[in-house]
């Protein structure tokens, strides 16, 4: 139970998690988010895509909803956010990297105005046990590239965890696939002119199986999706 009031009582918080074969990590993820969500009002969304194990059988247990994607993380995401009933979204991995204790700060930052929260490894407070230093330097080559290009501020881009208000959420209009996803949500967000604030967060080591992103192809996804972006 989070001390202190939750400033979202009442307010219904939607919880999407899009997974790919995360059946060892989805009990103890779930069970992470409910002991940190008790008090709250929420829904919890597992986008599976078509997992080879069994992730959507252990998700249902523990009482997500479970919806399927049969392209990749982006479009996972933007399935699940969008069938999303409530009034403030969290997205979120299932490989245990995201912290569930900094759930109520994410929420928060939606409740008292701002349109987007995002965190961030790069901010002080913030770090990562699960970035090698080629993914640091090539982060912060697409960060600077961002921020040049759409006037922006930001000190992380291909990092998950984040929150949105729904209504600002659909004002994103987002169709990256895979792993674009996360760019296309920073720079359309600008874009739009959303409010955004970044809160610093710490990327635990996945626990169980392989992460999915290939630095030099999904870098290069990441770049296309600047440029596509531009015009
Ligand atoms: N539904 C779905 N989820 C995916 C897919 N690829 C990755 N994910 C999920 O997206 C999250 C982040 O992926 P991960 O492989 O950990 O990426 P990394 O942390 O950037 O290396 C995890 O919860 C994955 O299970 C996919 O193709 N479909
Ligand atoms: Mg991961």
């Amino acid at each position: 139970m989070p001390k202190g009031k939750l400033l979202a009582s009442g307010k219904l918080v939607s919880i999407v998690i899009p997974a790919l074969n995360e059946e060892r990590n989805m009990g103890p993820v779930l069970s992470g988010v409910k002991r940190q969500m008790s008090g709250y009002n929420y829904e919890l969304i597992v986008v599976d895509g078509h997992s080879r194990d069994r992730t959507a059988d252990v998700a249902r247990r523990m009482g997500a909803k479970v919806m399927y994607d049969e392209l990749g993380k982006g479009s996972a995401l933007i399935r699940g956010l969008g069938a999303a009933k409530g009034e403030i979204l969290v997205s979120m991995d299932a490989d245990l990297s995201n912290e569930p204790r900094e759930l109520k700060l994410l929420i928060d930052a939606i409740d008292i105005g701002y349109d987007l929260c995002t965190g961030s490894r790069f901010l002080m407070g913030g770090g990562s046990e699960d970035i090698s230093s080629l993914r640091v330097f090539g982060n912060k080559f697409f960060v600077f590239m961002v921020n040049s290009l759409f006037s922006a501020n930001y000190t992380d881009l291909c990092y998950g965890y984040r929150s949105f208000r729904k209504s600002a959420f659909a004002k994103l209009d987002l169709e990256e696939v895979g792993f674009g996803i996360e760019t296309e949500i920073n720079i359309k967000a600008v874009k739009k002119g959303l409010k955004i604030i970044e809160i610093p967060s710490t990327e635990k080591k996945r626990a169980a199986g392989e992460g999915k992103l290939t630095t030099f192809g999904d870098g290069f996804v990441i770049l296309k999706t600047i440029i596509r972006n531009l015009f």
